[in-house]
């Protein structure tokens, strides 16, 4: 049985939430955050890269949530949530699928950065605000008049998409974007969404973050 290793107010709740989509059996070990941010030791010493989400079955120690939420889907889902391998759905479904953590989160992380250096970072906020809008700009025009990323059901891309939005709708950058803002809301209205709060605890990802640098 798969172990989800989770780490409070973190990527983890969106391994707790594909299991509940999915009706899969799983066991929770709950970790708390090491010096309000970091994975404590125990945490760090399950793998090389000591971030969550990581998972265990059996033998197996997986790190990284698109990996880990492809791997569930595959081994144990019976392909369930992501579209037929080969169709237009499933091409879209893996772009943003790698696309969430590989594009969209660096410029997001970069900004809470550039934030903490104060006058310091300024010179970069053009390049950084820049990035952002231009990365969540395309989600909400992908997004306008979507329920979902694909088709028109969930999939494991509305999973891996979801903990992005909702950490940009607290930092306040969803204003102006009314369809990403509904998508959330959509998503966190889910039955199987609000199972995982309630089994994985805490998911107060506010409470971690300094602000991200100010747009000028
Ligand atoms: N791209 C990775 C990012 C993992 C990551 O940075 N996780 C954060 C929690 S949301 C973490 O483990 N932070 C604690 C630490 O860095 O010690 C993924 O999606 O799995």
């Amino acid at each position: 049985m798969i172990t989800i290793h989770h780490l409070h107010n973190s990527r983890s709740h969106r391994i707790l939430w594909l299991m509940e989509e999915l009706g899969l059996p799983y066991a929770v070990k709950h970790y708390e955050r090491h010096e309000r941010l970091f994975a404590p030791p125990d945490y760090q010493r399950l793998h090389g890269l000591g971030k969550s989400p990581t998972i265990t079955d059996g033998d197996r120690v997986i790190a990284e949530s698109g990996a880990i939420i492809e791997y569930v889907i595959e081994v144990h889902g019976s392909g369930r949530l992501r579209p037929p391998v080969g169709s237009d759905d499933w091409v879209r479904y893996l772009q943003w699928m790698h696309m969430i953590e590989g594009s969209v989160t660096l410029p997001f992380i970069l900004g809470i950065y550039v934030g903490m250096l104060g006058e310091a970072g300024k010179p970069l906020h053009p390049r950084v605000h820049g990035e952002i809008d231009k990365h969540f700009g395309f989600m909400e025009s992908e997004m306008a008049g979507r329920d979902f990323v694909v088709g028109d059901d969930l999939t494991g891309a509305d999973i891996q998409a979801t903990f992005i939005v909702e950490s940009a709708s607290l930092q306040g950058l969803l204003g102006d974007r009314p369809a990403l803002l509904r998508y959330l809301s959509l998503m966190q209205q889910r039955p199987a969404y609000r199972r995982a709060l309630e089994k994985g605890g805490s998911h107060d990802l506010d409470s971690l973050r300094p602000g991200l640098a100010k747009a000028e």
